[in-house]
């Protein structure tokens, strides 16, 4: 992996219809490791999320709450930025589909595929779900219900504006036989060439129902499908098709890193697109966002990654059965780290996953509690004790069981960064986080062994205590820089605790031996506090 060539990674925007869940958390979560840990790297990087504002189902609640689409959006979108804000995602870009530069960009792609000829009209009769936003036909139907929302599609007749999706199954399909990463994981991508080769029908891209959504440029009775628009967000955030510098002045205040300009934004960027979606959208952000593209003649992104969902202790999550697990209630009770360690480990990047209590105390407990808060913590009391909180000078142990020991943490340790490399570039956070727990483990497994403790009491040791404590400080501090992108809390405080900081990049950091004999380290101080089982009530009873 080149960690020189530009990374530009995407959330989707999220509906402003209702507060965010544990769901959404979970791709921006996504979403910031990635960027957090590529930027460490030194990689340049363009984080965006946002906010779809437009469409039937943001005029349908607003109507429900008595206001006006936009003054609805203006409130929730708070909500949206106090959630990330709590949860310090750091997000180079923050895109409104209200947003002026976006609704030019999205006319301006629809006059491109018109005189690109792939814009007819024609009678619209559907079925259409208002929660995807999406339409369907009776054959998508499960018991004549949208399959992801279980309601009854609305039957929608009108004449409006179709896109001739149809003329894409071919280009779509040579575009993955050449570029089998830009659908991952691979179950995804079959799932889409499968689809692919049952065919595809033309669209319908305009409405004339209701007004909430960008009117059409040269028909303004119609309004432009959500779908259509805020796909177009990924590029006009971009500053397509012509600007030459990031819409910065429209999205001024927003946020909340601070991305790296540069003179050609959408060239820079577009090429190293990566898209992270959950698997209900990912039909959107392949099959009808690159079809967009080709026909306006501009190349896919790089890659699209689709997640699974999250169900609640074995059941679906749904505010009708009450189970909605709220990010900030976790972060708020256990800390953000935590919430984020769980999604990270237990999360459904692979497949489906299970939010379950039990799992969530156990994984914290062991991983952070007893491993990683328990290792930083004893071995800078001990440093303190026996090296008044100074590192020694590196020595070899004496006894040859305890030097082979340490010689398997120090290949571990200069083992870790390409392994986080090639886990990060895998888009597998589980296995990243797991590559540290592995170094927490056996390190713990190390002090218990050379047991710096007893050989504190028999001065005829101290070259081993010195051997051990060298040791300890060297993996606490590849332990900090290791955790920026996955526990960015605890690598700051750890950072505090050690008497460094928390930056550099990850290579110059992750190896043996950067932390200097002579430095003094300062206050011990617990990481993560054990959850006590009793305080949490009955651990779930669910199979
Ligand atoms: O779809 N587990 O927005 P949205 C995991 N505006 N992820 C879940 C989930 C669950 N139980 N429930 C929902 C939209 N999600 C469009 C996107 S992008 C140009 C437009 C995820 O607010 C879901 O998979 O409905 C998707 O990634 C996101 O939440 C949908 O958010």
């Amino acid at each position: 992996m080149n960690v020189e060539t530009p990374i530009y990674i995407t959330t989707p925007l999220y509906y402003v219809n209702d507060e965010l869940h544990i769901g959404h958390a979970t791709t921006t979560i996504y979403a910031d490791t990635l960027a957090r840990f590529w930027r460490a790297c030194g990689r340049p990087v363009l984080f965006l999320t946002g906010s779809d504002e437009h469409g039937q189902k943001i005029h349908k609640a607003a109507t429900a709450a008595g206001t006006s689409p936009k003054a609805f959006a203006d409130t929730i979108v708070q909500k949206f930025f106090e959630l990330w804000d709590a949860l310090d995602i750091q997000y180079d870009v923050f895109i409104r589909t209200t947003d002026d530069f976006h609704k030019q960009a999205v006319a301006q792609l629809f006059t491109r595929l018109r005189d690109g000829g792939f814009i007819r009209k024609d009678n619209y009769n559907a079925l259409y779900c208002v929660e995807c936003e999406t339409n369907y036909t009776e054959k998508d139907l499960v018991d004549g219900k949208c399959p992801i929302h279980k309601t009854t599609p609305q039957q929608v007749s009108e004449e409006n504006y179709f896109f001739t999706l149809s003329k894409f199954t071919q280009p779509l399909l040579d575009h993955i036989a050449a570029n089998p990463q830009c659908i991952v994981p691979e179950p995804r991508r079959n799932e889409i060439v499968g689809k692919l080769k049952e065919g595809l029908n033309d669209i319908s891209v305009t409405r004339t129902t209701f007004d909430w959504g960008v009117p059409l440029p040269w028909d303004k009775q119609h309004v432009v499908w959500v779908w259509w628009d805020a796909l177009v967000n990924y590029i006009s955030a971009l500053g397509w098709p012509n600007a030459e510098s990031l819409p910065t002045d429209a999205i001024a205040g927003r946020s909340r890193h601070g991305h790296e300009t540069s003179a050609a934004p959408f060239a820079h960027w577009w090429p190293s697109a990566v898209h992270l979606v959950g698997k209900d959208i990912l039909w959107h952000h392949t099959v009808v966002w690159w079809s967009q593209l080709l026909g306006a003649g501009e190349k896919p992104p790089r890659q699209v990654f689709a997640h699974g969902w999250w169900q609640v202790e074995g059941d679906k999550m749904s505010k009708t059965l009450g189970n909605v697990i709220k990010p900030l209630d976790v972060a708020g009770k256990y800390g953000r780290d935590a919430l984020r360690y769980h999604i990270l480990r237990e999360g459904p990047a692979k497949g489906d996953a299970d939010w379950r209590q039990s799992a969530f105390v156990a994984r914290y407990n062991s991983d952070l509690a007893n491993g990683l808060g328990n290792l930083l913590n004893r071995s800078l009391n001990m440093l303190g004790k026996y090296f008044g909180g100074v590192v020694p000078a590196e020595c070899a142990f004496d006894q040859p069981a305890l030097e082979t020991s340490r010689l398997s943490l120090i290949a571990r340790v200069n083992a870790l960064y390409p392994r986080l490399v090639a886990a990060v570039t895998a888009f597998d956070l589980d296995a990243a986080c797991e590559a540290v727990i592995e170094l927490v483990r056996e390190t713990n497994a190390f002090v218990n062994n050379a047991a710096p403790f007893k050989l504190a009491k028999d001065p005829a040791r101290a070259k081993d205590l010195q051997a051990s404590m060298h040791a300890l400080c060297q993996v606490d501090f590849v332990l900090c820089h290791a955790l920026r992108a996955f526990l960015p809390d605890a690598a700051v405080r750890i950072a505090n605790q050690l008497g460094i900081k928390a930056e550099g990049k990850l290579a110059d950091c992750i190896a043996w031996n950067k932390l200097a004999a002579g430095h003094t380290t300062s206050r011990p101080e617990p990481l993560f506090a054990r959850i006590e089982e009793a305080a949490e009530g009955k651990p779930s009873t669910k199979p």
